[in-house]
């Protein structure tokens, strides 16, 4: 038995995002998002799959908030769908798309369960897009006019918001290599669109401190670096992937600067930046949402664009369907980094999880998922360990409450603890799900129990 536990108040849920579950996209006057172009767009989503029913949660919100109920789930992250909202981006606000996400709070209170809100996951008004979207420089007000919205309609019932998940995968996968929307792949774009997204953040926190009384804070991904070997070229490729991926974001939020390997990184295409964005960016925040996946080993590769880095593969892992390497020490490493390079902020695992293939014994009731029930076991050990090495981790959200649409990979990756039957609508809780019920009903301590 280990004595190191989780603390008393450790909040265990589960997350999703709007565009990846909800569907009826443009239901009750919502107006389309960058994804409703994009997935409408051939040739762009495997299979050419859509998120026009997706898991039809704009309908089957309740019977979803009865199966968290059913499995224990303290917290639901979930992400508003800001055309739902304003339609138009800007504007007019559409009262029944607010109700929508009113009513979804309101039934998860009753049942217990504490809703933890992202205010963007990627799904951007379609309209304010075609004003620029992210390179604009005013969307950070658009931002922080719709962020107020939901404060006003939602703060005090909602006590935890955040204001952009992953803003890397954002300019990564949206404007630099354009395998999300909106689909841009231009290196001098990239760095404005971080940069807007950044000072959107801070206004939007400025505007909750000025009509909000509870926390916010920002949902970064983190993917530890590992240098492949000790030649220097290996370990500057180190760094810069580092401060690519991990730093982009936290540096200006808690110092005010962006990490010095962004010039090496962009060369030309990186701005000289007006400093006082930087006051506008730097808003402190209440918690950090940390989204972890994988690690990376990182090695020099003259050919890899734009970092001049690239990930070694490792002959002895175990790879996911995504491709990702199970490496439960990088959540532990990752949570020591945070702390080690940003201070002692409360933080919450805001996602964590694995796609694998699951059997199709759903219609049977049972869907047994070895793989994703070790994964899960061993990165919430690895969240323990953090906890005992006394980095401050307030909660866990498993990725994902549901199979959702995975982005540009349609349907076919699977990374929810419940399987959705997709042609009938049908939910499963899968045995990783029932693991987690148990983890969860224990505050942790199932996990000491052995399993060999
Ligand atoms: C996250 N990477 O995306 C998103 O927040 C989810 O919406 C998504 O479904 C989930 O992870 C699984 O993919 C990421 O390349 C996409 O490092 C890419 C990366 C990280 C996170």
């Amino acid at each position: 038995m280990c004595a190191a536990q989780f603390p008393n108040g450790f909040l265990w849920g589960s997350a999703t995002a709007a565009y990846q579950v909800e569907g009826s996209p443009l239901a009750d006057g919502a107006g389309p998002s960058i994804w409703h172009r994009f997935v409408h767009t051939p040739g762009l989503v495997r299979d050419g799959d859509t998120g026009d029913v997706a898991c039809d949660h704009y309908r089957r919100w309740k019977e979803d908030v009865a199966i968290m109920r059913r499995l224990g789930l303290q917290a639901y992250r979930f992400s508003v769908s800001w055309s739902r909202i304003l339609p138009a981006g800007t504007g007019h606000v559409n009262y029944a798309g607010l109700d929508f996400y009113d009513r979804l709070v309101d039934a998860l209170l009753e049942n217990g369960i504490e809703p933890l809100v992202t205010l963007y996951h990627w799904d951007l008004p379609a309209a304010l897009d075609d004003r620029g979207g992210w390179l604009n420089p005013e969307i950070s007000k658009w931002f922080a006019d719709y962020a107020e919205v939901m404060f006003r309609k939602l703060d005090g019932r909602v006590k935890k918001w955040a204001t952009l998940n992953e803003p890397w995968v954002v300019t990564d996968g949206g404007y630099l290599h354009g395998a999300l929307a909106p689909g841009h792949r231009n290196r001098f774009e990239a760095p404005i669109a971080s940069h807007n997204l950044l000072r959107a953040h801070g206004a939007a926190v400025q505007a909750y401190r000025a009509t909000g009384r509870h926390e916010i804070g920002l949902v970064v991904n983190i993917e530890p670096k590992y240098r492949a070997s000790d030649d220097p070229a290996d370990v500057a490729a180190t760094a810069r992937a580092e401060a690519y991926m991990n730093r982009q974001y936290l540096d200006p939020v808690f110092f005010g600067h962006y990490p010095k390997e962004m010039v090496e990184i962009f060369g030309e295409a990186w701005p000289d930046w007006p400093s006082e964005d930087f006051a506008l960016i730097q808003q402190p925040i209440d918690f950090l949402g940390v989204n972890y996946y994988t690690r990376s080993v990182t090695r020099f590769d003259a050919n890899a664009w734009p970092l001049k880095a690239c990930a070694v593969r490792q002959k002895q892992a175990t790879y996911t369907e995504t491709g990702w390497e199970v490496f439960a020490p990088g959540l532990t490493e990752t949570l020591l980094w945070v702390k080690r390079c940003y201070g002692n902020i409360p933080l919450y695992v805001t996602e964590n999880g694995s796609a694998f293939f699951d059997p199709p014994t759903a219609a049977k009731g049972r869907v047994e998922d070895p793989l994703r029930v070790d994964y899960l076991r061993e990165h919430l050990g690895a969240v323990r360990d953090a906890i005992a090495q006394g980095v401050d981790v307030r909660g866990y959200m498993a990725w994902s409450l549901l199979d959702n649409l995975e982005w540009s990979l349609g349907y076919s990756k699977r990374f929810g603890i419940v399987h959705v039957n997709f042609a009938t609508q049908q939910r499963t809780p899968k045995d990783s799900a029932h693991f987690y019920a148990k983890v969860i009903a224990s505050n942790g301590a199932v996990l000491e129990e052995s399993t060999s």
